[in-house]
């Protein structure tokens, strides 16, 4: 059976600016601009965010190829290094300002939706070397200065805001497993970020509804990876386990984003652990009064968890994953490219864990998609790559959201990452994600195979019919 998605679906596509830019003309450095300068080696064959997809040069004709291949909404981020001239007191750069209303009004003339984000873990380095970054409160207000800043220019044409992405990767790789600077390895100190991302994201949404966006048709919400916990097997530790991992990894933020609360259970474990954040009532009352509007939600693979092996007291420094472990499961599918496991229906459960759990509120798929290296091997000869493998995994995907959305979960939209490959931090060109393909030495840019097939699931607002896998 033909699929039919309702007629104001977004068909699209996400990156951010820090990965698809390139730093021309940008007077300050985030942290991955910093950490490539002094350690290149970190980065995959040691290429960097100097030129990234060129698309501060290149936004134009960029977005010519993102209108041929149908997408009608995009998501890219502002570079809080890029717009702002001084973070402390406000003032902008004339050249950040223009290149983002260009950018927005190139989009909208395109027919092509600007859905903005305001962080996509490019801190300022800056305010990492003063301030400590995200462990600071005072930061979390110059956060909100530059998302003001954002509203002020920019709200009377971009309609649908985001305060971060993906904040707990900032938590699990700055500050928990170190897989990006400045590799801080502390659980303690990864609960007050943790506590301070959903304070920074509540303060931003009470500033834009205090300067009246929402009067305008304006939106604001957070996208986060949920990363749907399975637990090994039905035994009561796995179980815990997995409940624990749960409420680490996904519960933190989104129960905070939906409901204005952190849930009791983690409050709960992190107070008997001694690790728990520091917070005022106010604070606690913004969060409580600034939930979202809307959701977006980045799928890539589940999260397999057992109980540890070791019993979680009798580890030394406190960190969230002595509760749990992962697990391979026997028999998975595997991205082996990437590493992640491939599992579809992971979708349908979010959705109807949004529906059931989360108040139903609007969502979107806002980043889902497949890395995989070396695509020139699957060039044919009229210089296309035939990624037939992206379209099958993108039509599973969208097979089980339909289902999902068929039940009655409130889904408007399917983003996959990304439109044009771009740079991906450590993992810098590795994999490519997009339905345009980049030549990073000519900056050539070409349509894939699944590029001319996502025009025509979003022209006929459909997925063509086969059986579900
Ligand atoms: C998401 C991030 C993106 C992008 C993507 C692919 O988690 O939001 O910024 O990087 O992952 O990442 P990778 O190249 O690590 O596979």
């Amino acid at each position: 059976m033909v699929k039919k998605f309702s007629k104001d679906f977004w068909w699209g596509a996400a990156t951010s600016g820090p990965q698809s830019e390139g730093r021309f003309n940008k007077k300050h450095a985030n942290v991955f601009d910093y950490w490539y300068e002094i350690e290149p080696e970190d980065f995959y064959d040691q290429v960097g965010p100097d030129v990234t997809s060129n698309f501060y040069n290149s936004f134009k004709e960029d977005i010519a190829l993102m209108k041929e291949i149908g997408l009608n909404s995009v998501r890219t981020s502002i570079q809080w290094t890029r717009l702002m001239d001084d973070f402390e007191t406000g003032t902008v750069d004339p050249d950040g300002v223009r290149f983002y209303n260009d950018v927005i009004d190139a989009f909208l003339e395109a027919g092509i939706r600007p859905v903005i984000n305001l962080h996509h873990f490019d801190l300022p380095a800056e305010l990492y070397h003063k301030y400590g970054g995200w462990e600071s409160k005072e930061v979390v207000d110059y956060y909100v200065l530059f998302a003001k800043k954002c509203f002020e220019l920019f709200g009377d044409r971009v309609k649908d805001w985001f305060t971060h992405n993906e904040p707990i990767v900032v938590v699990q790789a700055q500050y928990l497993f170190e897989f990006h600077y400045p590799k801080v390895v502390d659980g303690k100190k990864a609960v007050q970020v943790s506590y301070n991302l959903n304070l920074a994201s509540a303060k931003a949404i009470q500033a834009f509804r205090e300067m009246g966006l929402q009067n305008n048709g304006g939106r604001i919400g957070i996208i986060l990876n949920l990363t749907p916990t399975y637990a090994a097997s039905d035994s009561q530790d796995d179980l815990q386990a997995a409940k624990i991992a749960e409420l680490f990894n996904n519960r933190m933020f989104l129960d905070t984003a939906v409901h204005g609360e952190f849930p009791s259970e983690l409050v709960d474990l992190l107070t008997e652990d001694g690790v728990i954040w520091e917070s005022t009532p106010e604070e606690l009352a913004i969060i409580k009064e600034n939930t979202i509007d809307v959701l977006g939600v980045n799928f890539y693979h589940p999260s397999r968890i057992k109980k540890p092996d070791i019993a979680p007291n009798s580890v030394g420094d406190w960190m969230p994953n002595r509760y749990y472990d992962s697990y391979e499961m026997p028999g998975r599918r595997m991205n082996l490219d990437r590493g992640w496991e491939i599992y579809p229906k992971a979708l349908y459960d979010i959705a109807i864990n949004i529906r059931d759990n989360y108040e139903n509120i609007p969502w979107f798929v806002s980043e889902n998609g497949m890395g995989v290296s070396r695509e020139e091997r699957f060039l044919n000869t009229e210089g296309v790559i035939e990624d037939d493998y992206r379209i099958d995994f993108i039509h599973e995907h969208l097979d089980w959201l339909h289902q999902g959305i068929e039940e009655g979960s409130n889904c408007f939209g399917y983003h996959l990452w990304t439109p044009i490959d771009c740079w991906s931090w450590a993992n810098a060109y590795k994999n490519r994600y997009g339905f345009i393909s980049t030549n990073i030495h000519t900056q050539i840019k070409t349509i894939k195979k699944s590029g001319h097939w996502f025009k025509t699931v979003a022209e006929n607002n459909s997925l063509p019919e086969r059986n579900k896998k």
